[in-house]
């Protein structure tokens, strides 16, 4: 057995003492654990991630936050999978809506599709939709500016609703903070006659974003708070703590799996209650959530083949090489979102990492349908990767093939053959279930193979999808912090493409270079808009305004950082990043330079805030 590591656990809870970068929402903090993840081998990248996402079942310490193990949260959950227990006892003129941005959108979809087929295999009327902001585009793509618009959340929720008697509305917003998301909430309380919203996220209300929204009267946390005048009747806030992120900010990963669990739980536990004619009690909720806790364990417990595909994957990207998913099923859908969170969270180029799902948009089942003739990004099935990858396909390409039992077995052979005739460097993640004694010939062909095996259950395809979750983030987050993409814990070079992303940027540069948040704004809004003097029209401008220009360019935060930890011009600060492609060693000889290394580099006390 391996040995303890007792300062990795007090690292586990440092983040909830009150003096732990006081000025962070949960899930914005930079997670202890990690701090050095840049500079950790592809087996410790795994054990990181893998103590990061414990932390998601970590039980209540009587600290200030709930857990997902709360009895008050485990309460609100009862009472809305009993909200839905009713919708699907007398589905009349009803809906049950989930939405969200970015990967709570994708979110939204995944859970909206699955129940819905649930339904349908039932032969039941379908109950459930999503709302994603951008539309369906953004399930594939990042349209990051639309999560800034309150109106437009509103009326796609009031034009989807038109004609509904009841509407369950349920509005998915990790860091409690999406105005898209607010906007929705706030009018299903101004028309309690139809809508209940629920509220799902992952800080305390006292944490909700204060900023003003634009075009609004209200703030987000002043929507949570009248949500909470009504909480328990017409109103309902899931909210655990699940500690910070990996990757600071980066709520693809714990938020998302946790938004899964959550509201899995809560709709696979209603479904069963409604059509058995039962009702949903505590024990069923709790005892699928601890389903899911052994989800992460066994998961894990593969940690060193999750390490090889990790370092693989980041070989093909240090190299130019591309990483695809190729998956049959509804891990079409995850491997699909993981690699297209990759575009925002990375900076990544559509190709770097890139999904392909067995029967494209037929499987998908989304709203919008066929989305291929937007362009090669949108060209997501199996035959397009044949047409459009395969012929240039090599060595310095990782492949990786994601299917389980229920999938056909001789249709992923096929494909096997065909990609084996370009690369070797061919993987698997297969999941099968226990008994199941099928000869393994796929896994014969390829360089790593990853088979987990589970006993049988009604909801195992949910286990699937999120055990492949788990390895998709570590295999994208892991391969891009080996291609030197992280700094400590931070994203440096992110896309300043919304408000939360403009503001998080800020506080980065803030973080790395010491200096107060005004010169560090100046600095960004200098990136931006390629200036060496900031003129007024630039300063009185708002940050919609900022982050639709920053959309248009490159790497604006290593630019703004490297001005301001050399105090140099921007040409000067461009010719630096050109020396130093990586933009870890960037930053990391900035910083050496200007012997900034001592304390600005992160001692969170020492920030000049
Ligand atoms: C929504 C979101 C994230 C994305 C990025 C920008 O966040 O689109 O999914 O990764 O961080 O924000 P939230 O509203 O769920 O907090």
């Amino acid at each position: 057995m391996e040995k303890r590591d007792f300062s990795e656990i007090s690292d586990t809870c440092k983040w909830e003492s009150p003096d732990y970068e006081p000025w962070f929402p949960v899930s914005e903090k930079s997670n202890p654990l990690t701090r050095d993840i840049d500079k950790s081998s592809p087996n410790h990248i795994v054990r990181l991630l893998a103590a990061c996402d414990a932390q998601m079942f970590q039980k209540d310490t009587g600290t200030t936050y709930q857990r997902l193990f709360s009895d008050s949260v485990v309460l609100t959950m009862l009472e809305v999978a009993r909200t839905v227990e009713q919708i699907l006892r007398d589905p009349e003129d009803s809906l049950v809506v989930l939405s969200g941005c970015g990967t709570s959108g994708r979110l939204a979809f995944l859970m909206a599709s699955c129940f819905n087929r649930a339904l349908r295999d039932r032969q039941q009327n379908t109950v459930y939709s999503y709302i994603i902001a951008g539309g369906d585009r953004a399930l594939l793509t990042s349209l990051e500016a639309s999560e800034d618009d309150p109106k437009l959340g509103m009326l796609t929720l009031e034009k989807l609703c038109e004609g509904k008697r009841r509407v369950l509305f349920i509005g998915i917003s990790c860091g409690l903070s999406a105005p898209f998301v607010a906007g929705q909430l706030d009018f299903c309380l101004k028309h309690p006659d139809i809508y209940t919203p629920v509220l799902v996220g992952f800080n305390p209300v006292t944490q909700a974003r204060e900023e003003t929204m634009p075009g609004y009267s209200l703030t987000f946390r002043e929507v949570v708070q009248r949500m909470e005048e009504q909480r328990g009747q017409r109103a309902f806030i899931i909210n655990p703590a699940v500690g910070p992120e990996a990757i600071s900010g980066s709520s693809r990963m714990k938020g998302g799996s946790a938004t899964k669990i959550l509201l899995e739980t809560i709709l696979a536990a209603a479904h069963t209650a409604a059509f058995t004619n039962t009702h949903v009690t505590r024990r069923v909720l709790l005892d699928m959530m601890r389903g899911y806790e052994r989800v992460y364990s066994v998961t894990y417990s593969h940690s060193d083949q999750i390490a090889t595909l990790l370092q693989t994957a980041g070989l093909s990207l240090q190299c130019g090489g591309r990483v695809c998913y190729l998956s049959w099923g509804s891990l079409g859908l995850v491997g699909l979102i993981d690699a297209s969170e990759c575009i925002p969270t990375f900076g990544a180029d559509y190709e770097d990492i890139r999904g392909f799902i067995s029967g494209g948009y037929q499987d998908m089942d989304n709203i919008e349908g066929d989305l291929t003739s937007l362009g090669s990004q949108f060209c997501i099935a199996h035959e397009d990767f044949v047409s459009l990858v395969l012929p240039t396909l090599s060595d310095r390409d990782t492949v990786l093939l994601l299917y389980t039992c229920h999938d056909d077995v001789g249709d992923v052979e096929k494909m096997v053959h065909r990609v084996r005739e370009k690369t070797s460097n061919l993987h698997s993640l297969y999941h099968g279930l226990e008994g199941d004694t099928a000869v393994d010939s796929i896994g014969l062909l390829c360089s790593s193979v990853l088979n987990i095996t589970w006993p049988s259950s009604s909801t195992v395809h949910m286990q699937w999808e999120l055990s492949s979750k788990l390895v998709l983030n570590a295999v994208s987050t892991g391969s891009h912090v080996l291609k030197g993409k992280i700094y400590r814990n931070h994203m440096v070079d992110l896309q300043v493409t919304n408000s939360k992303l403009y503001h998080r940027a800020i506080h980065i540069l803030q973080k790395l270079s010491g200096v107060s948040l005004t010169q560090c704004e100046e600095a960004l809004l200098k990136a931006i808009y390629h200036v060496e003097q900031l003129p007024e029209d630039i300063t009185s401008a708002g940050v919609t305004t900022h982050t639709l220009t920053a959309s248009r360019r490159n790497r604006v935060v290593p630019l703004a950082l490297v001005c301001l930890l050399i105090g140099c011009s921007l040409s000067e600060a461009e010719s630096r990043l050109e020396s130093h492609p990586v933009v870890r060693d960037a930053v990391e000889a900035c910083l050496t330079s200007s012997q900034h290394l001592t304390s600005s580099a992160g001692d969170q006390n020492s920030t000049n805030h």
